[in-house]
């Protein structure tokens, strides 16, 4: 029995983005089992693999963690088809229609800057040292919007860890892939972001448990639309800093450069923490439209400090001036 569809079993008629994606997720697997018996200590087959790496450690659903939101989730098809990716579009829908195209595999992350173990790390490598664990986390984007997605992932911190930060580390930056031939947004002549998108965080805010590299949603591997195959998600802060299709990241002694406070530094600040008491320049920050929202049941619901995860996070901004830090 065969366990591996290739595209060549799939009758085109069947092939849907997801179906492509899920078989290339596959060969990913594959290509992990392979080469990864000195990795993995085992010589696992494909199959093996391949559920092993969407095999994780559920959310704890008591406790003051912040992993888990009993909220409803936010529907798959919802989370998946309106999105922020500007490097297939700007509007809500292009990432869905477009980002399908993009190649994840092969996909490894440069680690450099201040720390001790500097080097272009594979994703197989990446996912054979850290264990899976779900987070349920609320998502709000600067422009009013939130959902509830179960994410598939590990905590930065462990990644980090590894890395050995330097003594003179004080920031974490991150750049996402800007690939012209398979990002339409890339390429057009009329893009407002100076590519590649990058984002950063003070190395405290990496280092807090909440803060997540996911590889899976919904418990599926994460799809392109959302930033396959690895992507940031930082739930106290506006979703902008939660950087998708990460392919570098660079530990500074500076405060780095970030895509949006590059574009409109008054709009957008570095911190970027979620703040209902703190307008953006051209609207309330009050409220927030809960997806699925539509015009005649928009779901408005007040937007939390912090986003909600101020119990958690809230000792890492003490004494700071959070209108003037925005
Ligand atoms: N590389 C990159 N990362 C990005 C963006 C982007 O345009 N490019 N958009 C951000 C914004 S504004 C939001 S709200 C979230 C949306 O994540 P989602 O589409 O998975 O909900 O991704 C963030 N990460
Ligand atoms: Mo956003």
């Amino acid at each position: 029995m065969t366990l591996i569809k290739t595209p060549s079993d799939i009758p085109s008629h069947e092939i849907t983005p997801e179906r492509v994606y899920l078989s290339r997720r596959q060969f990913m697997g594959a290509g992990v089992a392979l080469a990864g018996s000195s990795l993995v200590g085992s010589a696992a087959s494909a199959a093996d693999f391949n559920a092993r790496s969407l095999t994780f450690q559920p959310a704890p659903r008591s406790g003051n963690s912040g992993f888990y939101t009993a909220e409803a989730l936010t529907p798959f098809e919802d989370a998946i088809s309106y999105n922020n990716f500007y490097e297939f579009g700007t509007d809500k829908d292009d990432p869905a229609e477009y980002a399908g195209a993009l190649t994840t595999d092969p996909w490894s992350i440069k680690c450099h800057g201040e720390i001790n173990n500097p080097g272009e790390y594979t994703l197989e490598d990446i996912l054979a040292r850290f264990a899976l664990e779900e987070r349920v986390y609320r998502l709000r984007c600067v422009e009013a919007w939130s959902m509830v997605v179960p994410w598939v992932g590990f905590p930065l911190a462990s990644l980090l860890k590894f890395l050995d930060p330097t003594g003179n580390a004080k920031y974490v930056s991150f750049k996402t892939l800007a690939r012209k031939s398979e990002m339409k947004g890339v390429r057009a002549f009329t893009s407002i972001i100076d590519w590649p998108y990058r984002e950063g965080l003070r190395l405290d805010e990496a280092m807090h448990p909440l803060t997540l590299l996911a590889v899976g949603m919904y418990g599926k591997a994460i799809y392109p639309q959302n930033g396959a195959p690895i992507r940031l998600v930082v739930p106290w802060k506006y979703g902008f800093k939660s950087i998708k299709s990460i392919v570098g990241i660079k530990l500074t002694e500076r405060q780095p450069e970030t895509s949006w406070n590059m574009i409109a530094p008054r709009e957008y600040g570095f911190y970027a923490n979620v703040n209902p008491q703190v307008s953006h320049p051209r609207w309330s920050q009050a409220k927030e439209r809960r997806l699925p929202s539509s015009l005649f049941s928009p779901n408005r619901i007040d937007t939390q400090m912090f986003n909600g995860y101020g119990e958690q996070v809230a000792s890492l901004y003490t004494g700071m001036d959070l209108a003037r830090y925005y």
